[in-house]
């Protein structure tokens, strides 16, 4: 396996990064969980937007221009001979001092790109659903740490996370502060509602996710489906005909039942399935190539 790290393609062993990088002492620093299908990276520029914007909300400068970061991850991929894979893109604050102020971090920042095979989840989730929990932590506050920046700190959601896990559960329902449903662990959620699909909008907390804006646009402009961007309980979920969770890693992967209520018919929901199966197409046939 070769790793990108800092101009250079390493082997693994190889791949190390200093103890003193605030990345490691303070979660400072940014990431992107990207995947190639087929020979093409899905939404690699919406990727690199998003990588860039988070970028800028922690001030930090990427030492490197988008292009140049295209590149990268094509020509990773390319040592790695991969055509389908999950490429994992970050870029730490640098290495610095004990204290935690960035401007000591001279070296500036490290960017490391790994990209190997995707670990998906049991075929079995995608035929019979999954079973999800509220988690009691809150989605961290916009004002305290927007849930848009994808930052190295993924505290808040691996505590709630484990909290799925103690569950005997894969995945954790996060309200925000309000008590109203911002989005999963990993995933961002949907319900389908009355004939509509709803989906939080991104001030409640929910990740601008890249695999929410596909499936966004398959159901408006393909579909046809009427759909909202709506503030929503666990009440609706729990009434909702049919839930499903997106995600780069995810896909699209029903829900089938949330704080032990069967959700709907208790099966993967046929809109569900439909806006899956269509986004699987597009997955497999457009980004950019590996070349
Ligand atoms: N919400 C959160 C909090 C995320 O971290 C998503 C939604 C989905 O967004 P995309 O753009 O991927 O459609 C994410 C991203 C994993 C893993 O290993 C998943 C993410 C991040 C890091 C690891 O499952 N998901």
């Amino acid at each position: 396996m070769k790793i990108y790290l800092d101009d250079k393609l390493v082997s693994k062993e190889q791949a190390k990064i200093s103890v003193f990088d605030h990345g490691v002492l303070y979660g400072d620093g940014i990431f992107e969980g990207i995947r190639a299908y087929n020979g093409r990276v899905f939404r690699l520029n919406e990727h690199l937007d998003r990588l860039w914007d988070s970028a800028k909300a922690i001030n930090l400068t990427i030492p490197k221009t988008k292009k140049e970061m295209e590149k990268i991850v094509i020509d990773t991929l390319l040592a790695n001979n991969l055509k389908d894979a999950y490429i994992r893109l970050l870029v730490t604050r640098g290495v610095g001092d004990l204290g935690l102020d960035p401007r000591k971090c001279a070296s500036g920042p490290s960017i490391v790109v790994i990209a190997d095979e995707i670990s998906l989840y049991p075929e079995e989730f995608y035929e019979k659903g999954l079973e999800v929990v509220t988690s009691s932590l809150r989605r961290v506050r916009p004002d305290t740490l927007s849930p848009n920046i994808k930052s190295l700190n993924y505290l808040n959601n691996i505590m709630a996370k484990l909290e799925a896990i103690r569950a005997g559960v894969i995945e954790a329902i996060m309200l925000n502060t309000e008590g109203y449903v911002a989005e999963c662990t990993g995933d961002n959620i949907f319900i389908v509602k009355n004939g509509e699909l709803w989906t939080p909008p991104v001030s409640a907390g929910a990740l601008d996710g890249i695999t929410r804006n596909a499936v966004i646009e398959i159901a408006k402009n393909k579909l046809k489906y009427p759909f909202k961007e709506a503030v929503f309980t666990m009440y609706d979920v729990y009434t909702a005909d049919e839930c499903f969770l997106t995600g780069t890693a995810a896909e699209v992967i029903p829900v089938t039942c949330a704080d032990s209520r069967a959700i709907g018919t208790g099966q993967a929901g046929k809109i569900t399935l439909h806006l899956m199966q269509e986004f699987r197409a597009l997955a497999h046939s457009t980004g950019t190539p590996i070349k």
